[in-house]
């Protein structure tokens, strides 16, 4: 079922290199959705909500009159959730809030030199816009993983957007809206894909402009946001969701299995990989994907999911040289399931998220860990966090110095300024000293 890929004999360790183009990877092309969303996004500019309202038509076959959702469709969706789901979704809202609101950061002032101090004020973005995916994927716990940061991060104005739906009378999931209402989100939109993101760039009679776009989406979402990123903040371009599996002989086949099948529920692109040293352990787990992904509901997409390309089975000399192979394939999601996990986990450079052993499963993350579950994919992890209270954060410099402390360092900012040809910089400094060169006396 998995594609095998047989790396041994190119650890590092012996001097080999993990070739990253060996890794399997998904084609989640981007630029060729970009023509396609253009002319989408240019008419939300010019048309705004008159044009929202004929893609709702003609892309989610909703025929609305109004973008924004009453507030009390919101309030009736939290009536009409059902119990379970409600604790379930305050649950993860609990953790989810404990966790970050430890991420918050408080102002630091350093004193470089008497009279001279650099502050850094962490002020939160006024207006942000959350996307949050319809249709097949209906995610409220992505509305959690979206709005706790940005609430904790104390952001004054959030909205969401999610796509109408035709058969809940043109309103977004409404265990969407029960949990935007459970968070307190009064600001709801029902637009999809690539026009959300555009009405919360370009703004329309109904949504203000938003100054930074958060959250998971279809190719078209992630086309949009390239396109329009520059007039708006954007978190990442999600990709199809990864889950990569550093695995020794220690490791149980069924639950090996069992996660690998998990996240490749999500899409037929979405990558499962399987990293270990032991042929044995894919062989066994090879046996229980068969069966699990056979019982699976979503069997269908399981399979697409777990035979793609982007999925496979890496068969590598050691556990070091796995961990190698993990970094360079840098996945969204890492489970860690060897002998002394802690101690692999603490050694992992690359990976969106790490799930340490047995009991830390992804399903846990993507629910109710406290962790985030918006992380970077296609290998992204090398560069990028998942998202935070630190991605609704800007840090501001406020440089305040004296009469003295500008003096003691006045010659070497004219020296720099001379030194890049630009003589204009050392006089705005030189200038408020009289006598060049002179130190406060002089003045
Ligand atoms: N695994 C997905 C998140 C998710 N899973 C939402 C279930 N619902 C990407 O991290
Ligand atoms: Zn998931």
């Amino acid at each position: 079922m998995l594609n095998r890929i047989d790396l041994r004999g190119s650890s590092p360790a012996t001097g080999g290199v993990v070739d990253r183009g060996l890794l399997p990877r998904a084609e989640f092309d981007v630029e060729a959705a970009l023509e396609k969303v253009r002319p989408i996004c240019d008419d939300v500019r010019h048309r705004g909500t008159a044009a929202l309202i004929e893609y709702a038509r003609r892309f989610d076959g909703a025929d609305i009159q109004r973008i924004r959702v009453p507030e009390a469709a919101l309030a009736s969706a939290l009536e009409e959730l059902d119990p379970a789901v409600r604790a379930a979704l305050e649950e993860s809202i609990r953790r989810a809030r404990l966790v970050h609101r430890d991420q918050r950061r408080s102002d630091s002032t350093v004193r470089v030199v008497p009279g001279g101090t650099v502050t850094e004020r962490w002020v939160p973005v006024e207006r942000v816009g959350l996307y949050v995916p319809g249709g097949r994927a209906v995610y409220p716990s992505s509305v959690v993983m979206n709005v706790v940061p940005a609430q904790e991060a104390g952001v004054g104005s959030l909205a969401v957007a999610s796509p109408p739906q035709r058969e809940h009378g043109g309103l977004p999931h409404p265990t969407i809206l029960a949990a935007c209402a459970l968070l307190g989100v009064t600001e709801v939109h029902a637009a999809g894909g690539a026009q959300a993101v555009a009405m919360f760039a370009h703004g329309t009679e109904e949504c203000p402009p938003v100054r930074l776009v958060t959250g998971p989406g279809n190719v078209y979402v992630a086309a949009a946001k390239r396109l329009l990123k520059g007039i708006v903040g954007i978190d990442a371009e999600a990709g199809p969701t990864e889950i990569a599996v550093l695995a020794d002989a220690t490791a149980a086949p069924r639950l090996v299995a069992a996660d690998l099948v998990s996240q490749a529920e999500h899409d037929v692109l979405a990558a499962a990989v399987l990293v270990t040293p032991e042929p044995a352990l894919v062989d066994a787990v090879e046996a229980e994907l068969r069966v699990q992904a056979a019982a699976a509901k979503h069997h269908e997409r399981i399979t697409a999911a777990l035979t793609g390309r982007q999925s496979g089975a890496v068969l590598v000399d050691d556990l070091d040289h796995g961990l190698a192979v993990t970094d360079a394939y840098a996945p969204e999601h890492l489970e860690i399931l060897t002998a002394d996990a802690p101690a692999l986990a603490a050694r992992v450079r690359n990976a969106g998220a790490v799930f340490v052993g047995p009991w830390a499963p992804v399903s846990l993350g993507d629910y109710a860990a406290g962790s985030n579950h918006v992380l970077p994919t296609g290998g992204c992890a090398c560069h990028s966090s998942g998202l935070s209270v630190q991605s609704f954060l800007r840090g501001i410099h406020v440089v305040d110095y004296d009469r003295e402390a500008l003096a003691g360092v006045a010659d070497h900012v004219v020296t720099l300024a001379e030194a890049e040809d630009l003589p204009a910089h050392g006089t705005a400094v030189s200038v408020r000293f009289p006598a060049p060169g002179a130190g406060p006396e002089a003045a």
